[in-house]
């Protein structure tokens, strides 16, 4: 069987690592084969490095190197490269730069620069850290977020990077809209649309639907490829109780307009095969709802035409992890007939 997720980082990583370890733990799926198309968007030029935020919180989730505090960057990390380039007052002193994580950064840029893709580069990092999964960056091309916000003067605004909105800002500065700058020259990665189009089944994991899965969307053909796959198409729901479970994607849902419930968010995804009268070219067979807070969040998808389950959605640990795994995985079982 194959399983293909497309992730961001922190919430997407964690999801991944529940689903493996139920795959593994479970007779006749071991041999599944899962691939994750990373989100790329969040990527960001730094002190002269590339760093890839969603693709490290993956390939370090999976592959054991996680700093499980932060979901982000090294465990056993330190800070002092970050400390002298502060001292020497250059810029940004909000980034979040840990020595070892440097290292990723070099090998990365430096194989950037003599003409790998960034498929490549990530192929080759991910055989030190053995994931277990095949790691696909959504786009080769050099795509980034941006977030617009109000300018310092009245009826003016300002585009910054969503790093730069994100760490040094916390999302606080109302964002008007994400530009992905680069994704009208940006193409599928190597591997993107087979892993959706071949896959037997396809996860939205409890990533950022608009700047992580959404981000992801935007790259010409996915959508694509996603509304169309012969896969059911399942997803898990990142808001529980009308709040993101980690992170701040209220307030991106907010700057696109879409409640931040687990009901809007499957509609803004939409229903893959909507019951007459209802848009089509939705994206969602199936919806994994929190239990509790969110199961009258059911009958009105199950009425929109999406397959919606309410289960226990806190990745507590890693079995409550895997329990969610599983039940995306039998939703895709009940949606496939
Ligand atoms: N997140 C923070 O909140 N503060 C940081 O200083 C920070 C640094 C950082 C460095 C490398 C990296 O791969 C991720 C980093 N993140 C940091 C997380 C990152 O901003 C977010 O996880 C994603 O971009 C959002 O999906």
């Amino acid at each position: 069987m194959r399983i293909t997720v497309l992730a961001g980082g922190i919430g997407g990583a964690r999801f991944t690592r529940g689903l493996l370890h139920h795959l593994r733990a479970s007779a006749g799926t071991a041999a599944t084969e899962v691939t994750v198309v990373g989100n790329t968007g969040d990527d960001i030029r730094v002190f002269g490095l590339q760093v890839c935020p969603d693709l490290d919180s993956l390939m370090y989730t999976l592959g054991g190197g996680i700093s499980e505090e932060r979901g982000w960057g090294r465990e056993d990390e330190t800070f002092v490269v970050k400390e002298e380039l502060a001292a020497y007052g250059v810029q940004p002193t909000w980034f979040g730069l840990g020595d070892r994580d440097t290292a990723t950064h070099l090998v990365r840029t430096q194989m950037l620069a003599a003409g790998y893709p960034l498929s490549a580069v990530t192929a080759a990092l991910c055989a030190r850290w053995e994931p277990g999964v095949e790691l696909l960056p959504m786009t080769d091309e050099r795509v980034e977020t941006h977030v617009v916000v109000d300018g310092d003067e009245p009826g003016t605004h300002r585009a910054l990077h969503f790093q730069e909105w994100w760490i040094r800002h916390r999302a606080a500065l109302p964002a008007r809209e994400f530009v992905l700058v680069g994704v009208d020259d940006a193409r599928p990665g190597p591997g993107v649309l087979e892993a959706i189009r071949d896959a037997d089944v396809v996860l939205l994991p409890p990533s950022n639907p608009v700047v992580s899965i959404g981000t992801i969307l935007q790259v010409p053909g996915v959508r694509e490829a996603v509304a169309s796959t012969a896969a059911p198409v399942v997803g898990v729901s990142p808001i529980v109780g009308g709040a993101p479970v980690r992170g701040m994607a209220d307030a991106c849902l907010a700057a696109i307009g879409v409640a931040t419930t687990a009901e809007a968010v499957a509609r803004h995804y939409g229903a893959r095969r909507p019951v007459v009268g209802e848009p089509d070219s939705g994206l969602l067979d199936g919806w994994l709802v929190h239990d509790g807070a969110d199961a009258d969040a059911v009958a009105p998808l199950e009425a929109l035409g999406i397959a919606a389950r309410a289960v226990p959605l806190l990745m507590t640990d890693l079995e409550a992890t895997a329990a969610m795994a599983a039940a995306a995985l039998d939703l895709a079982s009940v949606v496939r007939r």
